[in-house]
């Protein structure tokens, strides 16, 4: 089995896995006995139906409709934005950027879409099936936004799967349009800083399972956080796309922090870094469409790379910002299909499709597709019911909370986890006061996530901004507040407000250098061969870079799956809420492999809170042993 495991291993395949240790030591390749696959996916069903999902509400598993996916054969893969980058680089690509007269669209479905109104919770089996039809009918797009940003860590620490997994798998049926990501500069994928040295590995082996574009930002917009990431990713011949991210109101002249001459100088600052286009990502849909004109143009005759808008359709004026940044000559625009668009996600492509109707730069795409494609996601979506933040219309509050789009239903969430779902109205309205008492700073994760954590602390322990420094000494404030404070984040436009930070360090100095100088580099060969002992069984680079972004979280998924097998495989419906008495589901557990499963009975609860649950599995009766947690 263990040569089974690891031929078949797909870094191994590729060449990418390093056996020198392997060699040395084979005593660490005896294997226990593997517990039987099948007896591991039902203690996974039988557990979800007695127990449930964390963040679903107990319920009947409901009966969904079959996703409608979309007939395509008669479409054949036709070459698209990959190929321009594969066969002409970067400059090449950029070039092509710049001769396009129509504007050009990213589609933000596979992940910002989700992650802004489902808590990032889709799973790569939805995705999967969509691939390919995705590929077929959008060979026109830029790019698709499939990974980075929340979903490296959701998919370990919720959906239980590899996320690297979600990019090797896409990548072979999307071969034809340029996949993009969102990395948080020195925070990876991660909510703080890491050494350099995991930066430049994670970028290696991203760019090598399939990413073409980097959307690069830091959380403060600190240029000087961001220069090992973007050469990181020019190291790899990849797209270095670097964000200013947009904050404020820059038609507020009362509020001067972020005015037009900041964001220009930032962008040039970028161009010099060497961005090879320039993103304005405005992560919480504040840019409203005069600002747009106005920012756009001017940025058009500040810099020469090509510019790429992100927003989010939470006040429900996205369109009319992309039409007005659109006239101003933007190359590239963030949508998503329709019915995973609007609200706290990106604005619909469908609907951008009919707003330029008998304009020049009206986007090259087949709006029958994105149709089609739409019914699909308005099927997937009623899967994810329960993690729908619930806003049902346009919020223009967002103007006074800011909260990014990618934040709101997750840090609804996490209020509903700390038994704040009451006061969720009280936790924006401090959300936007913890913002002013932090010096006004850019909010987008992780300096967000900061101020999300001090909201929640506040409304939790009934505090204002003058019991804060008032009784700060005996205050335990959260961690990531401390971080921050300490300048672990980097450095916020302006400096950071002295009282408080006093108050906050308790003392402690801060720092004011790049983190990245005083983190010492992981030495991933130890952390390789320190991990292959504790998982008997070989470790990828993949695996290695996830332990050394989130070594709990990783610990945690590898146990996981080590107790109930590959859960990705099972559809969502059953992953989400376990089968219903009767129910019979089939399980591709590998390609040609399947399972049949029948839930039969389930027994009452016994002595010792276990229940026994019994199954048909191929037609042959198992039983489970479940704890009852009720
Ligand atoms: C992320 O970093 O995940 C974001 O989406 C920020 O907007
Ligand atoms: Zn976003």
């Amino acid at each position: 089995p263990f040569l089974e495991n690891v031929v078949k291993h797909k870094d191994f395949r590729s060449g990418n896995y390093d056996t020198s240790f392997i060699d040395s030591s084979p005593e660490l390749f005896m294997f226990p006995v593997r517990k039987d696959r099948g007896t591991k996916m039902l203690s996974y069903i039988g557990n979800v139906t007695i127990n449930g999902f964390p963040g679903i509400e107990r319920k009947k598993k409901p009966v969904f409709d079959k996703p409608r996916i979309p007939v395509t054969d008669s479409f054949s893969v036709q070459s698209g934005t990959k190929q321009i980058l594969d066969e002409r680089g970067a400059e090449g690509l950029v070039k092509w950027i710049k001769e396009q007269p129509e504007v050009l669209l990213t589609d933000t479905t596979f992940r910002d879409a989700h992650q802004s109104l489902l808590a990032t919770r889709v799973r790569t089996t939805d995705l999967k099936h969509i691939a390919e039809p995705t590929s077929l009918l959008l060979p026109d797009m830029f790019s698709l936004e499939m990974w980075g940003g929340a979903t490296f860590d959701v998919a370990y620490n919720f959906l239980k799967e590899d996320p690297w997994d979600r990019l090797l798998t896409l990548r072979k049926q999307i071969p034809n349009v340029l996949f993009q990501m969102l990395l948080r500069a020195s925070n990876a994928v991660g909510y703080k800083n890491y050494p350099d040295n995991v930066i430049r590995e994670f970028v290696e082996k991203s760019a090598y399972a399939g990413i073409d574009v980097f959307r690069i930002f830091d959380s403060l917009n600190w240029v000087k956080g961001m220069e090992v990431a973007i050469q990181a990713v020019r190291d790899t011949g990849k797209i270095a796309e670097a964000a200013i991210c947009y904050t404020g109101d820059i038609l507020d002249t009362s509020r001067p922090k972020y005015n037009l001459n900041y964001y220009k100088d930032l962008a040039k600052e970028l161009q010099n870094q060497g961005a090879h286009i320039l993103a304005i990502k405005d992560m919480a849909g504040l840019l409203k469409p005069e600002a747009a004109y106005q920012l756009i143009s001017e940025l058009k005759e500040t810099i020469d790379i090509p510019i790429h808008l992100h927003t989010h359709d939470t006040s429900g004026n996205g369109i009319f910002t992309y039409a007005k940044a659109i006239e101003a000559g933007v190359d590239i625009v963030d949508t998503a299909l329709s019915t995973m668009a609007g609200l706290t996600s990106q604005p619909s492509a469908n609907t951008l499709y009919y707003a330029l109707e008998g304009n020049d730069r009206k986007p090259k795409v087949d709006i029958k597709a994105l149709e089609q494609l739409s019914y699909y996601w308005e099927d997937v979506r009623k899967y994810y019911h329960d993690f729908e933040s619930g806003m049902m219309s346009p919020h223009t509050e967002v103007y006074q909370h800011e909260m990014p789009g990618g934040q709101y239903s997750n840090l609804q969430q996490q209020a509903k986890a700390v038994g704040l779902a009451d006061q969720w109205e009280d936790v924006k309205e401090m959300y936007a006061r913890v913002n002013h008492m932090f010096g006004d700073i850019v909010k987008v994760t992780p300096s967000s996530k900061v101020v999300g954590d001090m909201a929640l602390y506040m409304v939790q322990n009934d505090l204002t901004e003058e019991d804060v420094l008032s009784k700060g000494d005996s205050l335990d404030f959260p961690n990531s507040v401390v971080e921050l404070f300490e300048g672990y984040l980097g450095q916020p436009v302006g400096g950071f407000p002295e009282e408080l930070q006093k108050v906050i360090l308790k003392g402690r100095e801060p720092i004011t250098v790049r983190p990245g100088e005083l983190l010492e580099d992981v030495d991933f060969t130890a952390l390789k061969e320190k991990l292959f002992k504790e998982l008997g069984r070989p470790v990828t680079s993949f695996d290695a870079i996830a332990y050394a972004l989130y070594p709990k979280v990783f610990k945690d998924y590898t146990a996981m799956v080590e107790q109930f097998g590959e859960i990705s495989v099972l559809d969502t419906p059953t992953f989400l809420y376990g089968m219903r008495l009767g129910e019979e589901i089939e399980v591709e557990i590998e390609t040609g492999k399947t399972l049949i499963v029948k839930l039969i009975s389930i027994g009452q609860p016994q002595a010792d809170g276990t229940r026994i649950v019994y199954f048909e599995l191929n037609g042959q009766p198992r039983e489970v042993v479940i704890k009852d947690e009720s």
